[in-house]
C-alpha cells in the first residue's frame, strides 16, 4: 500500500546550519537563505547570533526566577519553566527580540496578507496583518530529566494539516526562536529535531523518542534554533549533573489567540517603557479594520498616549480600498 503521509516516503533532510559572521547581524540574503532552510528541513540552527555578554545578561536577569517556575504539566516534571520573559529580562525583550534574522523569519512565515475582499456593497479591501508573540519562556532542564514527548508547537492551536511532498506557504500558525543560554549537548537534554517532519499528514502516528531520524539541536550559548511549528521536535534527556536553559519566544498569526495573554502577564507600566516596535508585536495594536480596539481607537493611546503613531479602527493607512 503507498504511504501518503510522509513519514518514511521523502528521505530525511539535514537540520541545516548557518553561520553568522557578527552577532545581532543578518542582512537579507542571509535571512533568505535560513528562510529556505527551514522550508526545506522545518528547522535551521543559526550560529553566533547573540553575543556572550548578551547571553550572561539573560542568564543573571532569570535566575532568581527558575526555583519558583513549575513546568507545563504535560509530563515534563524535570522541567522548570519561566514565563513572562519580556518582564523579566528588558535584554531578552529589546535586545535579542530585535534581532533582523528573528524578524525576517517570523515575517515571512507568518504574515498575512488579505484580499482584497468585499467590505460592503461595491467596496473592497485588503489589509495585511503582522505576526504577533504567542508567549515567551526560558525552559530549564534539570539532571535527571526525562526526554519531552515529540510535539509540534502548533498543537496548541489545533493546526491540523495533512501531508505535502514540499513546503506550502500558510501552512503554519507558529513560529519560534529558541536560543541557547547554555551550551546544549546530547547529554544535557539538546532539543531533537525531525527535520523533513514538517511536511508529514498530522495525523500521522508520532515517532518514539529514540527514532533515528532525529537530531540534536547542539547549540553554543548565543546560537538559535528557528523552527516551524509544524515540526517535530522536544527537549532529550539530561543525564549530566547541571541544569540546561534555553529560550524561546514563541510567535503566531495576528488573527489567533496568543498563547500566552500579554495583555495581562505584563505590567503596563513596564509595557509603557517597551519600544513602539515591541509593543506592536506584544499585540498592542488594531488589527485592520477593527480588531483589539479600545473605545474604538488604538489601544497604544490608553497606556501610551504620547507613542505618537496611532492606528485606530477604519484607520485609511491600515488598510488598502480598491
Ligand atoms: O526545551 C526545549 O528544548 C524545547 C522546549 C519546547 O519544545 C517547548 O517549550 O515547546
Ligand atoms: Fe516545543
Amino acid at each position: 500500500m503507498t504511504k501518503i503521509d510522509g513519514d518514511g516516503v521523502l528521505p530525511t533532510p539535514p537540520l541545516p546550519e548557518i553561520h553568522l559572521s557578527k552577532h545581532n547581524h543578518a542582512d537579507s540574503e542571509t535571512i533568505s537563505r535560513i528562510i529556505e532552510a527551514m522550508k526545506l528541513s522545518g528547522a535551521c540552527i543559526v550560529r553566533n547570533m547573540f553575543s556572550s555578554a548578551s547571553v550572561q545578561q539573560v542568564q543573571k536577569d532569570i535566575k532568581s526566577h527558575i526555583a519558583a517556575a513549575g513546568n507545563y504539566g504535560d509530563g515534563t516534571e524535570s522541567t522548570s519553566v519561566v514565563t513572562a520573559l519580556l518582564s523579566k529580562s528588558d535584554e531578552y525583550a529589546t535586545h535579542m527580540l530585535h534581532h533582523p534574522a528573528f524578524h525576517g523569519v517570523i515575517n515571512h512565515f507568518l504574515t498575512e496578507n488579505i484580499g482584497p475582499c468585499q467590505v460592503t456593497r461595491g467596496q473592497q479591501a485588503s489589509v495585511t496583518i503582522p505576526p504577533q508573540i504567542d508567549s515567551t519562556v526560558a525552559a530549564v532542564v534539570h539532571p535527571g530529566g526525562e526526554p519531552h514527548n515529540l510535539h509540534r508547537d502548533d498543537v496548541d492551536r489545533f493546526n491540523v494539516q495533512p501531508f505535502v511532498p514540499k513546503y506550502e506557504m500558510g501552512r503554519d500558525t507558529n513560529v519560534a526562536m529558541l536560543t541557547a543560554l547554555d551550551a546544549t549537548t546530547r547529554a544535557n537534554g539538546a532539543t531533537r529535531v525531525l527535520p523533513g517532519s514538517h511536511l508529514w499528514d498530522y495525523n500521522t502516528l508520532m515517532p518514539l523518542p529514540d527514532d533515528e531520524r532525529l537530531v540534536d539541536a547542539i547549540l553554543n550559548p548565543g546560537d538559535s534554533l528557528l523552527l516551524l511549528g509544524c515540526t517535530l521536535h522536544g527537549a532529550g534527556a539530561n543525564t549530566t549533573d547541571a541544569s540546561r536553559a534555553i529560550t524561546a519566544c514563541f510567535v503566531t498569526r495576528g488573527r489567533l489567540r496568543q498563547m500566552e495573554n500579554q495583555y495581562l502577564a505584563h505590567d503596563l507600566d513596564k509595557v509603557r517603557q517597551f519600544p513602539l516596535w515591541l509593543k506592536r508585536l506584544m499585540g498592542f495594536s488594531v488589527i485592520a479594520p477593527a480588531c483589539g480596539w479600545i473605545d474604538k481607537t488604538d489601544p497604544l493611546r490608553k497606556i501610551d498616549p504620547h507613542a505618537g503613531e496611532f492606528i485606530d479602527i477604519w484607520d485609511p493607512s491600515a488598510m488598502k480600498f480598491h
